[in-house]
């Protein structure tokens, strides 16, 4: 298919409330939002960076110059006979994967609506339904931190995920785990922490947690296999995943028990299933993140869920957990067993409220082969 036009959206989507991790807050979404067209077929893509470097090295500025002036045009009329090759036209780019990652999703989707297959089954996933859970920033106290999570417990979230920071880590979780005994629960750091705080990090081993996220520096590997050994809870890394290298790298040095996939977060698709494949043969369970999304990336994280590997629970709850009004007409709505349902329609079967989109579009370009 012949990429004869692309256009980029920055977007701003308020949440419903703030989202704050271990190092800042986020009053809203500040994604790309990119629309492929080939052959009278549209395919969407989100670029989930947000307004400052704090995730990753990327912001919404960043990848809008990157797309705009590099990538997009890199893929303006290259006539492309499968997806797979938007990441290998990109591998000559340093970095910048969640830009990458915007065109390369436009890119699967377009293929799936072109040729009537959903994203899922382009990408070989075997689930029908995808577990997820929630997950819940640092709040004011414990008591409302309790609040929120008794929201998500009655809407029928099984998982829940919470943010913790030093002097806000062993009470929290505590608090969380003696009104829910059987609650399926998990830390994310956010890379707040240093090897030296390896006592206090042990002292979450006692809640039965799932896993302990992303506890040490955000492009670390080392000190995260040495934390690794002084903890029971297994070690899952996020930022410091960024490639099929880097999982590669960290398994082989024992640096995590369970790996969180976000395919924003690793260029794309491709990418993100070579990490799944590797760990699937290593035998480490993965899940699929999530980076507040609107329902075009969240589709997106929904059909890669569904391969056999994603075997633990994602951060990709229901759309009306962070919006009130999101950018797609069919929302994810949260099943009974706190799973989602995984699209069958084509591509990634989100269909995008094109007068919401330009409600809450800042800047606007359309470019052409
Ligand atoms: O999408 O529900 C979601 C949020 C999941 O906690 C989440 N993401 O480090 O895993 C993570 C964070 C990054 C988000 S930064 C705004
Ligand atoms: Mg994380």
């Amino acid at each position: 298919m012949r990429i004869e036009a692309i256009e980029l959206r920055r977007i701003r989507l308020p949440y419903r409330a703030p989202f704050e991790t271990s190092g800042w807050r986020e009053e809203a979404n500040h994604s790309v939002i990119v629309t492929l067209h080939s052959e009278g077929v549209v395919g969407w893509g989100e670029a989930p960076v947000g307004v400052g470097p704090w995730y990753n090295e990327e912001t919404q500025s960043t990848a809008w110059v990157m797309m705009r002036e590099i990538l997009a045009p890199m893929l303006l009329g290259r006539d492309l006979s499968r997806p797979e090759e938007v990441d290998a036209i990109f591998t000559r780019v340093r970095g910048n994967r969640m830009a990458r990652a915007g065109l390369e999703f436009a890119a699967w989707d377009l293929f799936g609506r072109a040729q009537g297959m959903s994203l899922s089954t382009m990408l070989g996933g075997t689930r029908q339904r995808v577990e997820v859970g929630v997950s819940v920033g640092v709040q004011e106290s414990i008591e409302a931190l309790l609040d929120v999570v008794a929201g998500y417990v009655n809407a029928g979230y099984q998982r829940v995920k919470l943010k913790i920071k030093p002097g806000w880590d062993v009470e929290p979780t505590r608090a969380v785990r003696e009104h829910w005994p059987d609650l399926r629960l998990q830390v994310d750091a956010n890379s707040i922490y240093t090897l030296d705080q390896a006592d206090q990090l042990a002292r979450l081993d006692e809640f039965d947690l799932l896993l302990i996220e992303q506890p040490l520096a955000h492009d670390d590997i080392i000190d995260h296999a040495k934390l690794q050994r002084l903890l029971r809870t297994p070690i899952c890394l996020d930022e410091s995943i960024v490639s099929p290298d880097h999982a590669r790298w960290a398994i082989e040095l024992g640096a995590c028990g369970v790996i969180n996939i976000k395919p924003s977060r690793v260029g794309g698709f491709t990418a993100a299933r070579r990490i799944h494949d590797l760990a699937y043969a290593a035998g480490i369970p993965v899940w699929c993140g999530g980076m507040l999304e609107t329902g075009i990336g969240r589709a997106a994280n929904v059909g890669l869920a569904s391969l056999p590997n994603f075997s633990l629970p994602g951060d990709i709850s229901a759309n009306d957990r962070y919006f009130h009004q999101d950018i797609v007409t069919n929302p994810f709505t949260l099943n009974p067993d706190s799973t989602l349902s995984v699209p069958t329609g084509p591509g990634s079967g989100a269909e995008v409220d094109l007068e919401r989109l330009a409600a809450i579009t800042t800047d606007y370009v359309m470019l052409h082969a």
